[in-house]
């Protein structure tokens, strides 16, 4: 581990909401241990370890029944920990990759086989080096026959440049982290509007109404980041998932209690209804059908 880098919360609170049974944390990651499942080379940061068994005791201690296991670029495109945690939650997980171009087909299959539903297409700069547009359209293209889809990471900055191609993807899309928008210009900047046009039109594109975290501009009040959330959650209620992000790579302002990030929750997504869609029914339509 680096010696700036914040590891996760070690005693989160109970929280105080309660989720439905069933509940999907939709985004979350294992790191290592680094002695089994070392780090890639490539990498951009080297984490504290975030092993498979602190994340189900997490999951546990939260309330939730299920995980969405998302590979993070500090492992690459070497799925091991992510399988092997697969693995050893049974029913109770499912993955999203990440994947070379070269990859075969039988080693999709083994992927499917070990949970894997997903791949992921990072464009975020400081987490790695650049991937043409074409390779990220092949592998696409490979991953048809398995009805896999695809979740991306970009920042706000990014939407306008990468939009055609999102449009040019005809599997259902997920957008990590609302889209990473800027909290401080407001919900009516023509940044986020741009976002929701975006959603508006295209009926293929869900997000993650997560990691308030990561875009609050007064750490650890979260509040300034739920009008963004609820927006997208009322707007379009069957295309929203919601995670942790547990352990919470690359953190500098402070480390959050996942135990308050839950209780986030009934903010932004206000009533059962919602609630059961956000963490339950859509998470199950895309990752346990
Ligand atoms: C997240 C966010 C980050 C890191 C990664 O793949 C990753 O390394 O996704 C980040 O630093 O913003 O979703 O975990």
């Amino acid at each position: 581990m680096h010696k700036d880098y914040l590891p996760y919360h070690q005693s989160p609170k109970k929280p105080d909401f309660k989720p439905p049974a069933g509940a999907v944390d939709a985004h979350c990651h294992v790191f290592g241990p680094g002695n089994i499942f070392p780090y890639a080379k490539e990498r951009k940061y080297t984490p504290c370890d975030a092993p498979k068994e602190k994340l189900f005791e997490l999951r546990d201690h939260l309330g939730f029944s299920r995980n969405v296991i998302v590979q993070a670029s500090c492992h690459g495109s070497d799925n091991s920990a992510l399988v092997d945690a697969l693995q050893a939650a049974g029913n109770l997980a499912r993955g999203v990759a990440v994947v070379r171009p070269e990859i075969t087909q039988d080693e999709l299959e083994t992927l499917h086989e070990a949970g894997i539903r997903a791949v992921r297409f990072n464009f975020v700069k400081r987490l790695v080096d650049s991937t043409p547009k074409e390779v990220f359209q092949h592998i696409a293209q490979k991953i048809k026959p398995l009805s896999w889809h695809i979740v991306v990471y970009f920042e706000s900055q990014d939407l306008e440049e990468i939009t055609p191609f999102l449009k040019q993807l005809d599997s259902v899309i997920v957008v990590d982290h609302m889209g990473r928008p800027d909290i401080s210009k407001g919900i009516e900047h023509k940044d986020f509007q741009g976002f929701i046009q975006l959603l508006e039109e295209n009926e293929n594109i869900w997000t993650k109404v997560s990691c308030p975290e990561r875009l609050t501009t007064h750490p650890p009040d979260y509040s300034d980041v739920y009008p963004f959330s609820r927006t997208l959650v009322e707007k379009f209620p069957e295309r929203v998932l919601w995670g942790t992000d547990w352990p919470h790579p690359n953190m500098k302002s402070h480390i959050p209690d996942d135990g308050k990030l839950v209780d986030v929750i009934p903010h932004i997504a206000p009533t059962k209804e919602l609630q059961q869609a956000l963490l339950v029914d859509n998470p199950d339509r895309l990752y346990w059908k």
